[in-house]
């Protein structure tokens, strides 16, 4: 087993990367590879990395937790620096960032990769419910495994599924474990004393239009009551109670308030940005790192660049943009380390395979303005084979491409597959 120092002496780096997610490690592979030994810094927290895609699958029985958790100091990359430690603040304009453990680093250059931050607490009650039967969330690695339990163990009632009212990584996620449930109960054989209610704060299923049919009829086909304009509020887990507030078309509340009475209760989370980003100089007004949608540099300081989740670009928060943001980042990044300007412009690509049975996935690829496949194929239908690349091919993407900074997303493959169908 290769081992990786940990150290803190170290104050200064030509590039330090904050996050040791899928961007930050992604950037810093990249970046170690070009610069100097020692040149790069990666300050993270967390003893154990997770590859969340696989949350919806270990949620639906179809994949251990154990299968998608590695040793962060397992990959960290070859010639970089892990700090374990959190960003307590930033201090951009003496190009340093403030740990919790009371250290200073400096950079020359800085790549923020935070991603988001779970926000149960935004829900009254949600984190205590979540410890109470028939309350559990895919997001969370301490309660996706509850996710399969309570559908394994369901006896009947209401199973409602719900999706919040602030941006959220994998906006497919809630739907999926929606479905994979609708699955289980079947095989199970009590789905008809199952009364599923997916209830979102949104006004559809979903943004792109060519995925939203596939998903009405897939909803429609399995009998789940879809409520929209529903935020959840509250949970009071004594009574069992979910609490809904009934927002108008803009998404805010009307003051109505709509109580349901849940068996299970899976919660999709508010997700913010997290608090050292929000309260730094580098946040918009939302808390989400403000970047050019372009270049994903800073839009305030030009040494800094955004990757991933934590930044306020309009594309669908996932790992499959991050491989699209690495590519840009790595070129511009790079041209302003040679003192030039950026000169890639991020294409808005995002992708969600949309889980939705225990054996059939929708392989959703789009952009802000429609959609972008990868096959020749009709993407928009549920496959088998979707599943058995969102099962066995992801992962290995993931672990041996996106993170070691080898994989730079699907364009190319996009590309000589759209000459096959001009054909
Ligand atoms: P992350 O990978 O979350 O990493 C952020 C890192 O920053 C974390 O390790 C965190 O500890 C660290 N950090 C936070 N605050 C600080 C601080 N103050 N100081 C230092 N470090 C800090 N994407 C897909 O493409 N396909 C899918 O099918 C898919 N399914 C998903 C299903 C679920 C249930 C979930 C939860 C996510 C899913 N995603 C999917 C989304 C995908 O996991 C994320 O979009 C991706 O991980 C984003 O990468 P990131 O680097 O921005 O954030
Ligand atoms: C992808 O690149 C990626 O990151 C590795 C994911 O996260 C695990 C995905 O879910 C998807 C769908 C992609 C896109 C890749 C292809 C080959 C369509």
């Amino acid at each position: 087993m290769r081992t990786t120092t940990v150290i803190y002496a170290q104050s200064h780096f030509k590039l330090l990367v904050i996050g040791g997610g899928a961007g930050g490690l992604g950037a810093a592979s990249k970046f170690a590879r070009k610069l100097p030994k020692g040149s790069v810094g990666i300050v993270e927290p967390r003893e154990d990395h997770y590859y969340q895609p696989g949350f919806t699958l270990v949620g639906g029985g179809l994949m251990t937790l154990e299968a998608n958790k590695r040793r962060q100091e397992d990959l960290i990359p070859k010639n970089s620096k892990w700090i374990q430690d959190k960003v307590q603040s930033f201090e951009p304009t003496r190009n340093l960032v403030k740990l919790r453990g009371g250290d200073e680093i400096s950079y020359d250059y800085m790549v923020i990769a935070m991603g988001v931050q779970l926000r149960f607490d935004m829900i009254k009650g949600a984190k205590e419910a979540l410890k109470t039967p028939g309350v559990c969330s895919n997001y969370s690695p301490f309660y996706v495994e509850k996710h399969y339990k309570e559908a394994m163990s369901f006896k009947g009632g209401n199973a409602v599924f719900t999706f919040p009212n602030t941006p959220i990584k994998c906006a497919g996620a809630p739907q999926k474990a929606c479905y994979i449930t609708d699955s289980i109960l079947r095989q199970r054989g009590v789905r008809d004393r199952a009364h599923m209610i997916y209830a979102t704060s949104l006004k559809r299923l979903f943004g792109i239009e060519s995925y939203l049919k596939s998903l009405e009829k897939v909803a429609k086909e399995k009998d789940i009551d879809v409520r929209t304009r529903r935020n959840l509020i509250q949970v009071d887990s004594d009574n069992k109670m979910a609490i809904f507030e009934l927002l108008d078309d803009d998404a805010k509340p009307t003051g109505k308030i709509e109580k349901i009475e849940y068996s299970l209760l899976h919660i999709g989370p508010p997700c913010s940005a997290p608090e050292a980003l929000r309260t730094s100089p580098f946040a918009d007004k939302t808390g989400f790192m403000d970047v050019d949608g372009a270049s994903l540099q800073s839009k305030t300081f030009p040494n800094v660049f955004g990757v991933g989740d934590c930044m306020n670009t309009p594309n669908a928060k996932t790992a499959a943009a991050v491989s699209s943001h690495l590519k840009t980042i790595e070129r511009n990044l790079g041209q302003v380390m040679e003192g030039k300007q950026p000169c890639m412009e991020y294409d808005g690509y995002a992708s969600c395979p949309l889980v939705v049975s225990t054996n059939r996935v929708i392989l959703a690829e789009f952009n802000s303005k429609g959609a972008m496949e990868t096959t020749p194929f009709d993407q928009s239908k549920p496959t088998y084979w979707a599943y058995l690349m969102k099962r066995y091919m992801m992962p290995m993407l993931y672990w041996n491409g996106l993170i070691k900074g080898y994989w730079n997303g699907p364009a190319t493959i996009r590309n000589c597959s759209r000459m096959l169908k001009s054909k």
